[in-house]
């Protein structure tokens, strides 16, 4: 059975991998050359664990290849962002779905299984998918060739193990296209499948990534109360989380990653006036990147003419991702207020030292909770610092060494002493 995978980001190329290490023979498709140019060489320009060994392993072995454009297969995985535009009222984008459609769509043969995998609004399969490729094809679909949405649910970090072992929703625009899409994933997912309707798994999947979100806005929400009400919010989630069928997640600078942060604006936008809880959660993550920077400069005593060293410009911890990332955003707001800031990050760059950019530096800011972030020696930080403070939005950086180095360390959402 040869695959073709349309998109070798975060999600297609381990996909690709996966069913290319399961005896399928698999064509990654992407645009970019530099991707490509990896691929052939069996290596890849993305960092997420394990996943350097597999593709190695199936471009070695013959099974996985590159392509500049899609060719024939028996079934297509589309797996291509589905960005948001515009500020006040974010649009989905699905340029990159339309685009694969009208590419796959001429190559089409009775038979064949086309797989969305991207996240999209509500409807995208059956309005916007079928139509492209019904015309492009003159083929039917559910008839000539079958159609389903099976959504992504990996948490990068642990792509490679939750392709296998997390369940799958897949959803067909009929009953033989959800089973031709489970036949597909049942080579290499080791883990339960549910077959339902296309908009149902696509709005399964939106409500899975809204469900993190408003959970993580209260968590943001009580860090902004327990700073008015000088009570530490870290501790009280660990108390609350106590409870059996209690389970905040954390507070920090903001919610980033190109799903957590967009996929709630799929939701708003096909039923805004039913939406009034998922907007304002993204109303109170968006805007934590603000709080953060009001805190340094409160901690500072202003920012013009200050210099910060902000750790960390990832989305989140231990991935190279900058996509949507809230440090940006606190970076942006205290640059615009006349701080200098120097940055740093120990999954993206390799370049200047911590302990060089923190000379003559008046705050560390620490944004993203990288591991390697660990290694960070107060002790031998302070010197070098005009001043010694820290601001730390993650809860991440251990008190006792800090404050014994002369550190007066400030902390998102602890309110204490304030
Ligand atoms: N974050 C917090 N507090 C938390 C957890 C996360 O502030 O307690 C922040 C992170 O720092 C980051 C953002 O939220 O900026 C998103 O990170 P994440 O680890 O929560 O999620 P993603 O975007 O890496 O992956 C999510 C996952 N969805 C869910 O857990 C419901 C993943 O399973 C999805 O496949 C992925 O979105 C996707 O592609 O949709």
């Amino acid at each position: 059975m040869h695959v073709c995978v349309v998109g070798l980001g975060y999600v297609g190329l381990p996909a690709a991998a996966l069913l290319a290490g399961a005896g399928l023979s698999v064509t990654g498709v992407d645009v970019n050359p530099v991707v490509l140019a990896a691929l052939a060489r069996g290596q890849v320009t993305i960092q997420e664990p394990g996943l350097p060994e597999v593709v190695a392993t199936s471009v070695a072995a013959g099974q996985l290849c590159g392509a500049a454009a899609p060719v024939p297969a028996d079934a297509f995985i589309l797996a291509v962002p589905t960005p948001v535009r515009g500020l006040a009222h974010k649009r989905a984008d699905l340029a990159a779905i339309e685009a694969a459609a009208r590419a796959v769509a001429p190559l089409l043969r009775p038979g064949n299984l086309v797989v969305l995998e991207s996240t999209a609004p509500p409807g995208t399969t059956e309005r916007v998918l079928r139509p492209l490729l019904e015309q492009g094809s003159g083929l039917v679909a559910g008839q000539d060739f079958w159609l389903a949405h099976c959504p992504e649910r990996v948490l990068p970090g642990r792509i490679l193990d939750e392709l296998v072992n997390t369940d799958r929703v897949i959803g067909g625009i009929d009953t033989g296209s959800a089973a031709a899409a489970r036949d597909l994933y049942a080579t290499f997912v080791r883990a339960g499948m549910f077959l339902t309707d296309a908009t149902t798994a696509e709005l399964v999947k939106l409500m899975e990534n809204t469900n993190r979100d408003v959970n993580i806005a209260l968590a943001n929400e009580f860090a902004l109360v327990a700073e008015h009400l000088g009570v530490n919010v870290w501790e009280a989630i660990d108390l609350a989380n106590r409870h059996p069928r209690v389970q905040f997640l954390r507070p920090g600078p903001g919610v980033g990653g190109h799903c957590i942060a967009v996929d709630p604006w799929f939701v708003v936008n096909a039923a805004p006036g039913f939406t009034p809880l998922i907007a304002a959660g993204r109303a109170v993550n968006d805007g934590m990147p603000r709080h953060v920077a009001d805190l340094v400069a409160d901690a500072l005593g202003g920012l013009s003419g200050r210099t910060v060293l902000a750790l960390g410009l990832t989305y989140k911890a231990d991935v190279d991702d900058l996509r949507e990332s809230p440090a940006a955003g606190v970076i942006t707001h205290l640059r615009h207020e006349g701080a200098t800031v120097r940055t740093h990050d120990a999954m993206v760059e390799d370049g200047t030292p911590v302990a060089d950019l923190a000379a003559g530096a008046d705050c560390l800011l620490l944004l993203v909770d990288h591991a390697a972030y660990r290694d960070l020696e107060p002790v031998a930080l302070a010197p070098r610092m005009a001043r010694r403070l820290a601001v730390d939005t993650r809860n991440f950086l251990p008190l006792a060494p800090w404050t014994a180095a002369g550190f007066s360390v400030v902390r998102l959402g602890d309110g204490r002493g304030r």
